[in-house]
């Protein structure tokens, strides 16, 4: 046994499927305006891409998560509070939900918690971390779905293990760089590479 090891787990696109609830609720909103499909999402940046359709989608697109409930209604992706509630019970291992919020402060935040709350239990509130900047975290491992991600540390602690989302699936990453292509992907064998390794006697 060595030291532990601490995993960071993103939330939107990661544990809770922003991507979905987003097309569903803009859909449902603006019926008769165009849309992107999931399968024609390029960029981290829904917004971006909304803006560039037409330049009026994307204060439309921002105003579908900017609403009440938007947070709290996010489906559970697949697979991802049953591995993020089996990562909490190994041995010599702590797990944090890593999550920027918007920075419409209003209902985001709170609905963040409750998020956690309803599908993880209240204990795991004690494992939120609300930053806008994931850089300042220390970590082995962050699992997030946003390629890029940047902040006032230039070499931060975690490794960065890229999740495979509508939106980053066709990107080519560095030979270095490692990818989780969904929570039925081996994440047993990603922290286990991690792990230290106990003095041999
Ligand atoms: O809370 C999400 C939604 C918001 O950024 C946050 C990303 O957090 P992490 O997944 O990195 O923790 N968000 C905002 C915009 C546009 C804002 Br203008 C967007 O297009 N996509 C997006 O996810």
């Amino acid at each position: 046994s060595g030291k532990r090891l601490r995993v960071l787990v993103d939330m939107d696109g990661v544990l809770a499927d922003f991507e979905g609830g987003f097309l569903k609720k803009y859909r449902a909103r603006y019926p008769d305006e165009p849309f992107v499909s999931l399968d024609d999402r390029r960029g981290f940046w829904v917004s971006m891409q909304y803006g560039q359709l037409r330049s009026d989608l994307c204060e439309k697109a921002i105003s579908i998560w900017e609403s009440k409930g938007f947070f709290m209604d996010l489906e559970p992706l697949p697979g991802g509070v049953e591995a993020v509630k089996e990562m909490a019970k190994m041995d010599d291992t702590d797990v944090f939900i890593c999550t920027s919020p918007i920075k419409h402060y209003k209902h985001c935040p709170y609905e963040k918690y409750a998020w956690v709350e309803k599908h993880l239990g209240h204990d795991f509130l004690e494992q939120v971390i609300l930053t806008r900047d994931k850089t300042l975290i220390a970590g082995d491992i962050l699992i997030d779905d946003k390629p890029d991600i940047q902040g006032v540390v230039p070499k931060p602690d975690w490794e960065h293990i890229l999740f495979t989302a509508c939106h980053n699936k066709h990107l080519s990453i560095s030979s270095s760089q490692r990818r989780l292509l969904s929570w039925m992907d081996d994440w047993r064998a990603v922290l286990d590479s991690k792990r230290q390794r106990g003095a041999p006697c």
